[in-house]
Protein backbone atom coordinates (compact mmCIF):
# COMPACT_ATOMS: atom_id res chain seq x y z
CA UNK A 1 0.00 0.00 0.00
CA UNK A 2 1.04 3.64 -0.62
CA UNK A 3 1.41 5.62 1.79
CA UNK A 4 0.33 9.10 -0.08
CA UNK A 5 -3.24 9.66 -2.15
CA UNK A 6 -1.31 11.73 -5.22
CA UNK A 7 -5.04 12.78 -7.01
CA UNK A 8 -3.72 14.29 -9.89
CA UNK A 9 -1.26 11.22 -10.22
CA UNK A 10 -3.95 9.01 -10.24
CA UNK A 11 -6.35 10.80 -12.66
CA UNK A 12 -3.55 10.64 -15.32
CA UNK A 13 -3.47 7.50 -15.03
CA UNK A 14 -7.35 7.38 -16.57
CA UNK A 15 -6.65 8.53 -19.92
CA UNK A 16 -10.68 8.68 -20.61
CA UNK A 17 -11.01 11.44 -17.74
CA UNK A 18 -9.25 14.10 -20.14
CA UNK A 19 -11.53 15.28 -22.56
CA UNK A 20 -13.77 17.25 -23.45
CA UNK A 21 -18.34 17.21 -23.73
CA UNK A 22 -20.27 19.34 -25.45
CA UNK A 23 -16.88 21.90 -25.56
CA UNK A 24 -16.46 21.21 -21.60
CA UNK A 25 -14.10 19.23 -19.43
CA UNK A 26 -15.62 16.36 -18.75
CA UNK A 27 -16.55 15.42 -14.95
CA UNK A 28 -17.36 11.92 -15.06
CA UNK A 29 -19.81 10.77 -12.01
CA UNK A 30 -21.71 7.69 -13.49
CA UNK A 31 -19.03 5.56 -11.13
CA UNK A 32 -21.90 2.76 -10.00
CA UNK A 33 -22.88 2.34 -13.62
CA UNK A 34 -19.40 1.55 -14.65
CA UNK A 35 -15.90 3.23 -13.58
CA UNK A 36 -13.25 4.47 -16.36
CA UNK A 37 -10.00 2.13 -16.68
CA UNK A 38 -6.36 2.54 -16.14
CA UNK A 39 -3.72 2.98 -18.51
CA UNK A 40 -2.18 -0.22 -16.60
CA UNK A 41 -5.59 -2.25 -17.32
CA UNK A 42 -5.96 -1.11 -21.24
CA UNK A 43 -2.36 -2.10 -21.52
CA UNK A 44 -2.60 -5.64 -19.94
CA UNK A 45 -5.67 -6.74 -22.77
CA UNK A 46 -3.51 -5.05 -25.10
CA UNK A 47 -0.41 -7.00 -24.22
CA UNK A 48 -2.36 -10.09 -24.61
CA UNK A 49 -3.40 -9.58 -27.88
CA UNK A 50 -0.18 -8.31 -29.15
CA UNK A 51 2.11 -11.62 -27.11
CA UNK A 52 0.35 -14.20 -25.58
CA UNK A 53 -3.26 -14.39 -27.21
CA UNK A 54 -3.82 -17.94 -27.38
CA UNK A 55 -6.38 -20.19 -26.10
CA UNK A 56 -5.92 -21.51 -22.28
CA UNK A 57 -5.85 -25.28 -20.56
CA UNK A 58 -5.58 -26.96 -24.41
CA UNK A 59 -2.10 -25.71 -25.43
CA UNK A 60 0.85 -27.59 -24.94
CA UNK A 61 2.62 -24.46 -27.30
CA UNK A 62 4.26 -21.26 -25.84
CA UNK A 63 1.63 -19.59 -26.37
CA UNK A 64 -0.90 -21.29 -24.86
CA UNK A 65 1.27 -22.04 -21.87
CA UNK A 66 1.54 -18.57 -21.02
CA UNK A 67 -1.98 -17.56 -21.61
CA UNK A 68 -2.91 -20.22 -18.88
CA UNK A 69 -0.05 -19.25 -16.56
CA UNK A 70 -1.81 -15.65 -16.69
CA UNK A 71 -5.29 -16.75 -16.32
CA UNK A 72 -4.62 -18.78 -13.54
CA UNK A 73 -2.44 -16.53 -11.91
CA UNK A 74 -5.02 -13.65 -12.43
CA UNK A 75 -7.68 -15.98 -10.28
CA UNK A 76 -4.76 -16.02 -7.56
CA UNK A 77 -4.49 -11.88 -7.50
CA UNK A 78 -8.85 -12.26 -7.07
CA UNK A 79 -8.55 -14.46 -4.20
CA UNK A 80 -6.02 -12.57 -2.26
CA UNK A 81 -7.99 -9.16 -2.91
CA UNK A 82 -10.94 -10.72 -1.32
CA UNK A 83 -9.10 -12.32 1.07
CA UNK A 84 -10.39 -15.70 0.22
CA UNK A 85 -7.34 -18.82 1.00
CA UNK A 86 -8.10 -21.25 -1.87
CA UNK A 87 -8.09 -20.16 -5.52
CA UNK A 88 -10.21 -22.59 -6.15
CA UNK A 89 -13.30 -21.16 -4.57
CA UNK A 90 -12.57 -18.18 -7.51
CA UNK A 91 -15.12 -18.95 -10.11
CA UNK A 92 -14.65 -16.49 -13.52
CA UNK A 93 -17.80 -15.43 -14.74
CA UNK A 94 -19.44 -12.57 -16.82
CA UNK A 95 -20.38 -10.70 -14.69
CA UNK A 96 -22.22 -10.23 -10.99
CA UNK A 97 -25.60 -11.17 -13.10
CA UNK A 98 -24.09 -14.27 -13.88
CA UNK A 99 -22.09 -15.47 -10.66
CA UNK A 100 -25.72 -14.64 -9.36
CA UNK A 101 -27.72 -16.67 -11.86
CA UNK A 102 -24.90 -19.50 -11.39
CA UNK A 103 -25.60 -19.65 -7.50
CA UNK A 104 -29.65 -20.17 -8.63
CA UNK A 105 -29.00 -22.55 -10.92
CA UNK A 106 -26.51 -25.01 -9.29
CA UNK A 107 -26.60 -24.01 -5.93
CA UNK A 108 -30.38 -23.23 -4.90
CA UNK A 109 -32.69 -24.73 -7.57
CA UNK A 110 -31.29 -28.58 -6.31
CA UNK A 111 -32.19 -27.87 -2.90
CA UNK A 112 -35.98 -25.88 -3.26
CA UNK A 113 -38.89 -27.33 -2.12
CA UNK A 114 -42.18 -26.10 -3.26
CA UNK A 115 -42.90 -22.94 -0.34
CA UNK A 116 -39.30 -23.08 0.74
CA UNK A 117 -38.36 -19.13 1.03
CA UNK A 118 -35.64 -16.96 -0.49
CA UNK A 119 -34.72 -13.70 1.19
CA UNK A 120 -34.04 -10.65 -0.30
CA UNK A 121 -33.83 -7.04 0.35
CA UNK A 122 -36.09 -3.95 -0.68
CA UNK A 123 -32.90 -2.44 -2.19
CA UNK A 124 -31.74 -5.17 -4.61
CA UNK A 125 -30.90 -4.45 -8.18
CA UNK A 126 -32.94 -6.09 -10.52
CA UNK A 127 -29.45 -9.22 -10.90
CA UNK A 128 -30.19 -10.06 -7.31
CA UNK A 129 -34.11 -10.47 -7.90
CA UNK A 130 -34.92 -11.80 -11.25
CA UNK A 131 -33.19 -14.29 -10.76
CA UNK A 132 -35.49 -15.45 -7.87
CA UNK A 133 -38.19 -14.55 -9.17
CA UNK A 134 -37.22 -17.22 -12.04
CA UNK A 135 -36.44 -19.64 -9.64
CA UNK A 136 -39.99 -19.48 -7.87
CA UNK A 137 -41.67 -19.99 -11.38
CA UNK A 138 -39.80 -23.40 -11.58
CA UNK A 139 -39.93 -24.39 -7.93
CA UNK A 140 -42.72 -23.30 -5.99
CA UNK A 141 -40.18 -21.19 -4.00
CA UNK A 142 -41.59 -17.76 -2.16
CA UNK A 143 -39.48 -14.56 -2.66
CA UNK A 144 -39.59 -13.09 1.06
CA UNK A 145 -38.88 -9.20 1.30
CA UNK A 146 -36.28 -7.49 3.58
CA UNK A 147 -38.06 -4.07 4.19
CA UNK A 148 -36.08 -0.71 4.16
CA UNK A 149 -36.76 2.26 6.62
CA UNK A 150 -37.32 5.98 5.15
CA UNK A 151 -33.68 6.50 5.52
CA UNK A 152 -32.38 3.75 3.55
CA UNK A 153 -31.48 1.49 6.46
CA UNK A 154 -32.40 -2.98 6.83
CA UNK A 155 -34.63 -3.53 9.13
CA UNK A 156 -32.43 -5.93 11.05
CA UNK A 157 -35.49 -6.91 13.25
CA UNK A 158 -37.91 -7.70 10.52
CA UNK A 159 -35.12 -9.29 9.12
CA UNK A 160 -34.67 -11.37 11.90
CA UNK A 161 -38.08 -12.39 11.88
CA UNK A 162 -38.19 -13.53 8.35
CA UNK A 163 -35.56 -15.98 8.97
CA UNK A 164 -37.17 -18.87 9.54
CA UNK A 165 -37.19 -22.71 9.50
CA UNK A 166 -38.18 -22.48 5.56
CA UNK A 167 -35.78 -19.77 4.57
CA UNK A 168 -33.04 -21.43 1.85
CA UNK A 169 -31.22 -18.39 1.33
CA UNK A 170 -30.19 -15.07 1.82
CA UNK A 171 -29.22 -13.11 -1.05
CA UNK A 172 -28.25 -9.41 0.30
CA UNK A 173 -26.69 -6.51 -1.91
CA UNK A 174 -23.77 -5.30 0.62
CA UNK A 175 -23.73 -1.49 -1.39
CA UNK A 176 -26.77 -0.20 -2.84
CA UNK A 177 -26.29 1.22 -6.29
CA UNK A 178 -29.97 3.29 -5.95
CA UNK A 179 -29.37 4.70 -2.25
CA UNK A 180 -25.49 4.11 -1.45
CA UNK A 181 -26.50 2.32 1.77
CA UNK A 182 -23.41 -0.14 2.77
CA UNK A 183 -25.48 -2.86 4.82
CA UNK A 184 -24.20 -4.24 7.76
CA UNK A 185 -23.62 -7.93 6.28
CA UNK A 186 -21.35 -9.26 8.56
CA UNK A 187 -23.87 -8.50 11.51
CA UNK A 188 -26.68 -10.13 8.79
CA UNK A 189 -24.71 -13.11 7.83
CA UNK A 190 -24.06 -14.32 11.42
CA UNK A 191 -27.79 -13.73 12.10
CA UNK A 192 -28.49 -16.29 8.77
CA UNK A 193 -25.53 -18.62 9.99
CA UNK A 194 -27.08 -19.15 13.38
CA UNK A 195 -29.83 -20.42 11.73
CA UNK A 196 -27.75 -22.33 9.26
CA UNK A 197 -28.80 -20.36 6.26
CA UNK A 198 -26.63 -19.70 3.57
CA UNK A 199 -26.00 -15.92 2.49
CA UNK A 200 -25.46 -14.79 -0.96
CA UNK A 201 -23.72 -11.33 -1.18
CA UNK A 202 -24.06 -9.06 -4.58
CA UNK A 203 -21.10 -7.07 -3.82
CA UNK A 204 -21.02 -5.09 -7.47
CA UNK A 205 -20.77 -1.96 -6.06
CA UNK A 206 -18.74 -2.47 -2.80
CA UNK A 207 -15.64 -4.14 -4.33
CA UNK A 208 -14.11 -1.16 -5.27
CA UNK A 209 -14.93 1.01 -2.23
CA UNK A 210 -15.15 -1.34 0.12
CA UNK A 211 -11.75 -3.72 1.56
CA UNK A 212 -13.94 -6.73 0.79
CA UNK A 213 -12.49 -9.80 3.44
CA UNK A 214 -15.22 -12.63 2.73
CA UNK A 215 -13.48 -15.01 5.19
CA UNK A 216 -13.77 -12.03 7.48
CA UNK A 217 -17.59 -11.82 6.31
CA UNK A 218 -18.09 -15.62 6.25
CA UNK A 219 -20.48 -15.20 3.32
CA UNK A 220 -21.18 -18.54 1.20
CA UNK A 221 -20.94 -16.32 -2.04
CA UNK A 222 -20.08 -12.74 -3.38
CA UNK A 223 -20.40 -11.71 -6.81
CA UNK A 224 -19.39 -8.91 -8.32
CA UNK A 225 -17.66 -6.86 -11.78
CA UNK A 226 -14.43 -6.38 -13.43
CA UNK A 227 -16.11 -2.85 -14.76
CA UNK A 228 -17.20 -1.55 -11.67
CA UNK A 229 -13.71 -1.63 -10.51
CA UNK A 230 -11.90 -0.09 -12.64
CA UNK A 231 -11.55 -3.32 -15.36
CA UNK A 232 -12.54 -4.16 -18.45
CA UNK A 233 -16.60 -5.77 -19.43
CA UNK A 234 -17.64 -8.96 -19.50
CA UNK A 235 -15.76 -10.73 -16.39
CA UNK A 236 -16.41 -10.80 -13.19
CA UNK A 237 -15.97 -13.76 -10.37
CA UNK A 238 -18.24 -15.63 -8.17
CA UNK A 239 -16.43 -16.62 -4.95
CA UNK A 240 -18.19 -19.49 -3.20
CA UNK A 241 -16.73 -21.70 -0.03
CA UNK A 242 -15.37 -24.60 -1.58
CA UNK A 243 -17.67 -26.98 0.75
CA UNK A 244 -20.27 -25.40 -1.64
CA UNK A 245 -18.77 -25.62 -5.12
CA UNK A 246 -17.74 -29.07 -4.59
CA UNK A 247 -21.50 -30.20 -4.69
CA UNK A 248 -22.91 -28.17 -7.02
CA UNK A 249 -23.68 -29.48 -10.23
CA UNK A 250 -22.61 -27.34 -13.72
CA UNK A 251 -23.87 -23.91 -14.74
CA UNK A 252 -23.31 -24.93 -18.43
CA UNK A 253 -22.40 -27.24 -20.51
CA UNK A 254 -19.23 -27.89 -22.74
CA UNK A 255 -15.52 -28.11 -22.83
CA UNK A 256 -13.39 -27.22 -20.20
CA UNK A 257 -16.20 -28.12 -17.39
CA UNK A 258 -15.12 -31.85 -18.16
CA UNK A 259 -12.62 -34.47 -17.13
CA UNK A 260 -13.77 -37.02 -19.69
CA UNK A 261 -16.82 -37.22 -22.46
CA UNK A 262 -18.13 -40.37 -23.77
CA UNK A 263 -21.72 -40.37 -25.12
CA UNK A 264 -23.10 -42.53 -22.07
CA UNK A 265 -21.39 -40.51 -19.69
CA UNK A 266 -19.43 -37.36 -18.80
CA UNK A 267 -17.46 -36.65 -16.03
CA UNK A 268 -17.08 -33.12 -14.93
CA UNK A 269 -14.15 -31.32 -13.96
CA UNK A 270 -13.39 -30.44 -10.19
CA UNK A 271 -14.70 -26.35 -8.59
CA UNK A 272 -13.93 -23.86 -10.24
CA UNK A 273 -13.70 -25.21 -13.85
CA UNK A 274 -16.64 -27.17 -13.90
CA UNK A 275 -18.19 -23.61 -13.87
CA UNK A 276 -16.49 -22.43 -16.70
CA UNK A 277 -17.61 -24.26 -19.57
CA UNK A 278 -16.00 -22.84 -22.95
CA UNK A 279 -12.97 -20.46 -23.83
CA UNK A 280 -12.92 -17.60 -20.75
CA UNK A 281 -12.60 -13.99 -21.49
CA UNK A 282 -8.83 -14.87 -20.82
CA UNK A 283 -8.27 -11.11 -21.58
CA UNK A 284 -10.82 -9.85 -19.59
CA UNK A 285 -8.98 -12.17 -15.82
CA UNK A 286 -5.68 -10.46 -16.64
CA UNK A 287 -7.72 -6.85 -17.32
CA UNK A 288 -9.31 -7.71 -14.09
CA UNK A 289 -6.58 -8.97 -12.08
CA UNK A 290 -4.67 -5.68 -13.33
CA UNK A 291 -7.19 -3.33 -11.82
CA UNK A 292 -7.51 -4.87 -8.95
CA UNK A 293 -3.75 -4.78 -8.27
CA UNK A 294 -3.94 -1.13 -9.34
CA UNK A 295 -6.23 -0.51 -6.20
CA UNK A 296 -4.52 -2.59 -3.98
CA UNK A 297 -1.44 -0.10 -4.95
CA UNK A 298 -3.18 3.44 -4.44
CA UNK A 299 -4.43 1.66 -1.11
CA UNK A 300 -8.50 0.80 -0.25
CA UNK A 301 -8.19 2.32 3.02
CA UNK A 302 -6.76 5.80 1.37
CA UNK A 303 -9.26 5.60 -1.38
CA UNK A 304 -11.96 4.90 1.24
CA UNK A 305 -11.51 8.13 2.86
CA UNK A 306 -10.62 9.77 -0.22
CA UNK A 307 -14.38 8.86 -1.34
CA UNK A 308 -15.59 9.46 1.54
CA UNK A 309 -15.07 13.29 2.12
CA UNK A 310 -16.53 13.43 -1.84
CA UNK A 311 -19.44 11.66 0.08
CA UNK A 312 -19.58 14.43 2.75
CA UNK A 313 -19.18 17.58 1.08
CA UNK A 314 -21.59 16.10 -1.70
CA UNK A 315 -23.99 15.44 1.09
CA UNK A 316 -23.48 18.58 2.35
CA UNK A 317 -23.95 20.65 -0.36
CA UNK A 318 -26.52 19.12 -2.94
CA UNK A 319 -29.54 19.85 -0.02
CA UNK A 320 -28.16 23.50 -0.56
CA UNK A 321 -29.53 23.92 -4.27
CA UNK A 322 -33.31 24.74 -4.05
CA UNK A 323 -35.84 21.86 -4.48
CA UNK A 324 -33.07 19.25 -4.02
CA UNK A 325 -33.79 16.53 -2.24
CA UNK A 326 -31.78 13.40 -1.11
CA UNK A 327 -33.10 9.71 -1.46
CA UNK A 328 -31.07 7.48 0.91
CA UNK A 329 -29.40 8.42 4.23
CA UNK A 330 -28.79 5.60 5.74
CA UNK A 331 -25.82 5.25 8.50
CA UNK A 332 -23.24 4.61 6.56
CA UNK A 333 -22.83 4.84 2.82
CA UNK A 334 -20.43 4.99 0.07
CA UNK A 335 -20.02 5.68 -3.49
CA UNK A 336 -23.20 7.13 -4.68
CA UNK A 337 -25.92 9.57 -4.26
CA UNK A 338 -29.04 10.06 -5.36
CA UNK A 339 -31.45 12.98 -5.42
CA UNK A 340 -34.48 14.55 -6.96
CA UNK A 341 -35.37 18.30 -7.69
CA UNK A 342 -38.49 19.33 -7.10
CA UNK A 343 -40.66 19.28 -10.41
CA UNK A 344 -37.90 18.15 -13.06
CA UNK A 345 -37.76 15.06 -14.59
CA UNK A 346 -34.65 13.13 -13.74
CA UNK A 347 -33.91 12.63 -17.48
CA UNK A 348 -34.15 16.04 -18.11
CA UNK A 349 -31.71 17.10 -15.06
CA UNK A 350 -29.35 14.39 -16.75
CA UNK A 351 -29.74 15.50 -20.21
CA UNK A 352 -28.67 19.35 -19.15
CA UNK A 353 -26.20 17.94 -17.16
CA UNK A 354 -24.54 16.13 -20.21
CA UNK A 355 -24.61 19.63 -21.84
CA UNK A 356 -22.20 20.86 -19.11
CA UNK A 357 -19.84 17.93 -19.20
CA UNK A 358 -20.88 16.11 -16.35
CA UNK A 359 -22.25 12.61 -16.49
CA UNK A 360 -24.54 11.30 -14.00
CA UNK A 361 -27.75 8.70 -14.11
CA UNK A 362 -30.72 9.39 -14.33
CA UNK A 363 -33.53 6.15 -13.74
CA UNK A 364 -34.56 3.65 -11.88
CA UNK A 365 -31.28 2.21 -11.69
CA UNK A 366 -32.83 -0.89 -12.13
CA UNK A 367 -33.48 -1.08 -8.81
CA UNK A 368 -37.74 -0.49 -9.38
CA UNK A 369 -38.65 -2.03 -6.09
CA UNK A 370 -36.37 1.26 -4.43
CA UNK A 371 -37.85 3.58 -7.01
CA UNK A 372 -41.32 2.15 -5.43
CA UNK A 373 -40.17 2.22 -1.68
CA UNK A 374 -40.00 5.99 -2.27
CA UNK A 375 -42.62 6.38 -4.44
CA UNK A 376 -40.28 7.56 -7.62
CA UNK A 377 -39.95 6.35 -10.97
CA UNK A 378 -36.70 7.67 -10.99
CA UNK A 379 -34.02 9.57 -8.97
CA UNK A 380 -30.55 11.30 -10.34
CA UNK A 381 -27.60 9.38 -9.09
CA UNK A 382 -23.52 11.07 -8.59
CA UNK A 383 -21.29 8.33 -8.17
CA UNK A 384 -18.33 8.63 -7.44
CA UNK A 385 -14.31 6.89 -7.82
CA UNK A 386 -10.99 7.38 -6.52
CA UNK A 387 -10.26 9.97 -9.77
CA UNK A 388 -13.23 12.36 -8.61
CA UNK A 389 -12.25 15.48 -6.98
CA UNK A 390 -13.82 18.08 -4.99
CA UNK A 391 -14.27 19.94 -8.63
CA UNK A 392 -16.40 17.80 -9.66
CA UNK A 393 -18.81 18.69 -7.16
CA UNK A 394 -18.62 22.02 -7.66
CA UNK A 395 -19.42 21.72 -11.51
CA UNK A 396 -22.17 19.37 -10.81
CA UNK A 397 -23.90 22.23 -8.35
CA UNK A 398 -22.95 24.48 -11.04
CA UNK A 399 -24.78 22.24 -13.40
CA UNK A 400 -27.79 22.15 -11.18
CA UNK A 401 -28.16 25.58 -11.40
CA UNK A 402 -28.00 25.39 -14.89
CA UNK A 403 -30.80 23.00 -14.81
CA UNK A 404 -32.80 25.13 -12.84
CA UNK A 405 -32.58 28.51 -14.79
CA UNK A 406 -34.11 26.59 -18.03
CA UNK A 407 -36.93 25.41 -15.66
CA UNK A 408 -37.24 28.91 -13.79
N1 LIG B 1 -25.78 -5.51 -8.35
C1 LIG B 1 -25.65 -4.20 -8.12
C2 LIG B 1 -25.76 -3.67 -6.74
C3 LIG B 1 -25.38 -3.35 -9.20
O1 LIG B 1 -25.23 -2.04 -8.98
C4 LIG B 1 -25.28 -3.88 -10.50
C5 LIG B 1 -25.08 -3.01 -11.71
C6 LIG B 1 -25.39 -5.26 -10.66
C7 LIG B 1 -25.66 -6.04 -9.57
C8 LIG B 1 -25.22 -5.93 -11.98
O2 LIG B 1 -23.93 -5.84 -12.41
P1 LIG B 1 -23.52 -6.37 -13.84
O3 LIG B 1 -22.08 -6.01 -13.97
O4 LIG B 1 -23.76 -7.82 -13.85
O5 LIG B 1 -24.40 -5.64 -14.82
N2 LIG B 1 -25.51 -1.68 -11.53
C9 LIG B 1 -25.64 -0.73 -12.47
C10 LIG B 1 -25.98 0.59 -12.16
O6 LIG B 1 -26.20 1.00 -11.05
N3 LIG B 1 -26.02 1.30 -13.31
O7 LIG B 1 -25.71 0.49 -14.32
C11 LIG B 1 -25.46 -0.78 -13.82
Amino acid sequence: MSAAFDLEAIRRDFPALDQQVHGRDLVYLDNAATTQKPRAVIDAVRNFYERDCSNVHRGVHALSQRATVAYESSRTTIRKHIGAHDSREIVFTRSTTEAINLVAASFLRPRLQPGDEILISEMEHHSNIVPWQLLRESTGAVLRIIPISDEGNIDLDAYQGLLGPKTRLVGIVHVSNALGTVNPIKEMIAMAHEKDIPVLVDGAQAISHLDVDVVDLDCDFYAFSAHKVYGPSGIGALYGKRKHLLEMPPFQGGGDMILSVRFEETIFNEPPHRFEAGTPNIEGALGMATALEYIDGVGLEAIRKHEERLMKEASLRLPEVPGLRLIGQARQRAGAISFVLNGIHPHDVGTILDQEGVAVRAGHHCAQPVMQRYGLSATVRASFGLYNREEDIDALIRGLESVREVFA
